[in-house]
């Protein structure tokens, strides 16, 4: 053809070839540049993830609290709203999710182009607009009144803290209503469907688009992990191990990731690749300065980069003979459907003459080529780079599946990746390049993610629905302020009735003990300390301040089973063989040494060394011993192991020993406190207010045992189907009510049966109840301390695994809800109780304020890692006129015991009472 021109056209020709080569020239991206990029863009990704902000990231890496690729197990009919994807466009979706039965039902879908002055109007203006779609859609496709389920495709940067709240970064894509910045788009979206009140619908999830078209890839045979959208924006998503994901504060699981990759390159990175026509672009676009990715990717803006080169070109009398038309200098006039047809390669030039006609220009022959090479040149280096930000996630999800070999499946979404000529064969051409060691395969999305929503939402109203269960399950177990006073106040008048005498599930046991230690005491005692975790023997030295005050040498032993649950003769014999092992490893075999003896069990006392046992309690069944006083037992049974000489001459409740010793350090310490395996407490009351005790002088130590409170059905309204049934089972049913609330021996059993009920719910563990979940006792109450304790949940993770239960992250957060509320009520009524104690003594004293010491032990209390912070707020909030200090025991209640021998010799002038 061109021989045929004169020469000097030809030449022209030529000419203005060069000048249209030299400009395209600077849309060559090299595979150096590209891979710089990629570099770059992985950086970002990996200062945002760790939340770096020095210097801070272009990309923004935001959660989405999508945690699973979809399983494919998802049904039920959906109703999507897509706003943003595609221009000034709103599309509105049913959607039915058939689960593994039978193929995918094609969607019923709508297009609602949105009004520029809606998209440039206010937010209000927006979410009516798109409600009002909805109704439309909705009514003609006669849905009823049934509840839907709406998933809101929203296409734009949102910071997430929840699949259905989502919080609107900034506006892109050509958008600017106000008053949405900032704001819960979901809020705002259910707002306008209320005022619409049409139908009832529950938006209970929100997607960004690249997260739909990730999710509606079909699981099998490969699940896509990536998602990737080109269209008017541009933007991809991935899975990510949570544990990278700084804001998540997790360490398990992987969260899908909104990579928001259309802001990479506005602090600069990208300038080495931008041409003038792209610093043009965005100075003229709605938002300067941001979004320079997307600027030169996102469907948006290819059109008019292609424009703002040809009036270049034109205006070098490159193009168009440097004629130009107001059309071609009207920004937005060329937009990426006349992009894709120029570059149609079949019709391609024929759409070209049509194209640059349509804008009133007058093209030759050479002017189609040129523009065709002009789109080319824009659209190839919009593929590179978009391929160059893509192989960046590569090689994060290769790096996290620590792999040298990736083989990984993208999901792909978008008018420009989807229907662009060359775009999606530019782009995995380039990824191959820059990713040799990936094994990338490009799943097109079947429905631009609307399906991918519905799976989303499904699985955010299944998580809805394991929310309500769990919430109601967990409401009866938060105590408010008025039921905690209530059972202050039922507490204290409890006490009142027991101390007269009177009908009362509080025994207030008087514990002659009416002095708490000197400081004068001295000399050598054993002591025993029995009830406990551990059964333990105690030599302790009682010595001056300078001579170190008290050296407690002591040795756990264990006692079996068989023992507890044996015969009383049994459990003392064996009680005495332990005090020979002892004497016999500590060289005191022979001396007879005062002993005093922590029985934390209810005695009814007569004596300092006599306590008649009430009834067992924390598994203790040991027979013939209810109604014996256990001091003549132990006398009986050193007296059958001949040549051992004792000389008992306490018996003291850990309550009173631990109390004795905190009180031996602060004289302040009026209170002893035990939430261990079981749970009691005992004060100093004054003596006139104990009618069974004569005397009305001074002050005698009570011991509550409030283990026992509410046994006469007080707590009812307290108790929850767990608490009945974990009564039910224990060995004495209907006893111990108040401890059956609070103690060690009954939290982690507590915990086990709300796991089954949630489990029998479908809440937990897909619904599987495993043989593990209904043995008894097999979840441990320490397991309550450790998952508590562990804001990764690790711990939760290996419980869980190690009783061979299999854990999703929502199972691990909601099993340490589970735990959190069940001794959150134990602290909070363990507190109530300390409340009705001070609150007795600062009104016994007639004080206005009191200031007491409570000692403290148990292990519970000591290892649980909210458990004590718990209780002194229900005290500080219950009993504000009362400043009461906590003192931890160290040496445990032994030493207690040891004091109380000590005093009583002491008393007694004697080292030997
Ligand atoms: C340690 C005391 C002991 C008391 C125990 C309670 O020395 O007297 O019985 O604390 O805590 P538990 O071992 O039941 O957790
Ligand atoms: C938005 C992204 C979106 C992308 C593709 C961008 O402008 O910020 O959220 O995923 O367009 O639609
Ligand atoms: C017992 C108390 C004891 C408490 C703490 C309860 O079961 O009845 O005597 O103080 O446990 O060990």
């Amino acid at each position: 053809m061109d021989s045929a021109l004169p020469e000097n056209s030809r030449a022209m020709n030529e000419k203005n070839l060069k000048l249209v080569q030299q400009c395209l020239k600077q849309f060559d991206v090299t595979e150096k540049q590209l891979r710089q990029i990629q570099a770059a863009i992985l950086q970002d990704m990996e200062q945002a993830l760790s939340r770096q902000t020095d210097p801070s990231p272009t990309v923004q890496m935001l959660p989405t609290y999508v945690r699973s690729t979809p399983h494919g197990t998802e049904q039920g009919n959906f109703l999507v709203l897509e706003l943003g994807t595609s221009g000034a466009t709103l599309r509105v979706l049913w959607v039915t999710l058939r689960g593994t039965t039978g193929p995918r039902k094609e969607p019923v879908s709508w297009e609602f182009t949105i009004p520029t002055e809606i998209t440039l109007g206010t937010g209000q203006q927006l979410f009516d607009f798109a409600a009002g779609c909805l109704v439309e859609f909705l009514d003609r496709l006669k849905v009823g009144s049934q509840p839907i389920q709406l998933g809101f495709n929203f296409s734009f940067p949102c910071h997430q803290t929840g699949l259905d709240q989502s919080t609107l970064i900034s506006w892109t894509k050509g958008f600017r209503c106000s008053g949405v910045e900032g704001q819960d788009v979901v809020q705002l979206l259910r707002e306008a469907i209320q005022r619409q009140g049409a139908y009832n619908i529950d938006v209970v999830a929100v997607v960004n688009d690249t997260v739909g078209t990730m999710m509606s890839c079909d699981p099998r045979p490969q699940a896509c992990e990536i998602g990737l959208v080109v269209d008017t924006g541009t933007n991809a998503c991935y899975m990510e191990e949570a544990r990278h994901v700084g804001e998540l504060g997790e360490d398990q699981g992987r969260v899908c990731v909104n990579v928001q990759w259309g802001s990479f390159g506005d602090s600069g990175a990208l300038e080495p690749v931008q041409t003038p026509f792209d610093l043009q672009l965005d100075q003229e676009s709605l938002n300067p300065g941001t979004q320079r990715f997307e600027k030169m990717v996102g469907g948006l803006y290819l059109g008019e980069l292609v424009r703002l080169v040809l009036i270049h070109l034109a205006g070098q009398r490159a193009l168009f003979g440097g004629v130009t038309s107001p059309a071609l200098l009207t920004r937005g006039s060329v937009h990426i459907e006349h992009v894709m047809e120029i570059e149609d390669p079949s019709h391609g030039r024929a759409r070209a003459q049509a194209v640059l006609q349509g804008l009133g220009l007058n093209p030759s022959a050479q002017d189609y080529e040129q523009v065709q090479q002009v789109c080319g040149a824009v659209s190839a280096r919009a593929a590179r780079l978009c391929a160059a930000a893509l192989t960046a996630i590569l090689a994060r999800v290769k790096s996290n599946q620590e792999r040298s070999h990736l083989g990984v499946a993208v999901a792909t979404g978008g008018r420009v990746y989807e229907q662009h000529p060359r775009f999606s064969t530019i782009l995995q051409q380039t990824v191959r390049l820059l990713a040799p060691d990936s094994d990338t395969t490009f799943v097109p999305s079947e429905d631009g993610g609307g399906w991918g929503v519905a799976v989303v939402t499904a699985v955010a109203s299944r998580l809805a629905l394991h929310r309500h269960h769990l919430e109601e399950t967990l409401a009866p177990f938060r105590l408010d302020s008025e039921q905690l006073k209530a059972v202050q106040a039922e507490m204290r008048e409890a006490m009142v009735r027991g101390l007269q005498g009177e009908d009362s599930t509080l025994p207030m046991l008087p514990t002659y003990v009416c002095a708490t230690p000197d400081g004068t005491e001295r000399g050598d005692f054993l002591a025993l300390d029995l009830g406990g975790t551990n059964f333990r023997v105690l030599w302790v030295k009682v010595g001056s301040r300078s001579e170190g005050g008290v050296k407690i040498t002591n040795q756990v032993f264990s006692i079996p089973e068989s023992v507890t649950q044996g015969t009383g003769q049994q459990l003392f014999d064996h009680i005495v063989d332990c005090i020979v092992d002892f004497q016999k490893e500590h060289g005191l075999s022979g001396q007879t040494l005062p002993l005093g003896f922590t029985f934390s069990f209810p005695c009814k006392q007569v004596g300092l060394d006599q306590g008649i046992l009430l009834s067992w309690t924390k598994g203790f069944k040991a027979s013939d011993c209810e109604g014996q006083d256990v001091v003549s037992l132990l006398r009986a049974a050193i007296r059958r192991r001949q040549g051992v000489e004792l000389n008992v001459v306490a018996i003291v409740n850990d309550t009173v020993g631990t109390m004795m010793s905190c009180g031996y350090e602060d004289p302040h310490c009026e209170v002893g406190l035990i939430v261990g395996t079981g749970t009691n407490a005992c004060y100093m009351e004054e003596l006139c207010n104990v009618s069974a005790v004569p005397g009305d002088k001074g002050r005698m130590c009570i011991n509550m045992e409030w283990g026992a409170f509410g046994d006469d059905g007080l707590l009812k309204e307290l108790c929850t189907p767990f608490d009945i049934s974990v009564d039910k089972s224990s060995i004495n049913p209907g006893k111990q009510r108040f401890e059956k609330l609070i103690s060690g021996m009954y939290l982690g059993e507590i915990v086990r049966q709300i796991l089954l009920h949630l489990t029998c719910l479908g809440v937990l563990f897909r619904g599987q109840v495993f043989q593990c979940l209904q043995t008894k006792d097999i979840f441990k109450t320490k397991f309550l301390s450790e998952i508590e304790s562990d804001l990764q949940r690790r711990q939760v993770r290996a419980i869980l695994e190690k009783l061979g239960l299999p854990v999703s992250c929502d199972d691990a957060l909601m099993v340490r809800e589970v735990c959190q509320a069940v001794s959150q009520r134990a602290a909070k009524l363990c507190g109530a109780g300390v409340a009705a104690v001070v609150e007795k003594i600062r009104e016994n004293r007639g004080l206005e304020e009191l200031s007491v010491a409570v000692g403290v032990d148990g292990t519970l209390y000591k290892l649980h890692p909210h458990f004590s912070d718990q209780v002194k707020d229900t005290v500080r909030h219950l009993a504000p006129r009362c400043s009461v200090r906590f003192l931890q025991s160290e040496d445990g209640s032994g030493k207690g015991a040891a004091l109380v021998t000590a005093v009583a010799c002491r008393l007694a002038g004697s080292t030997r009472p």
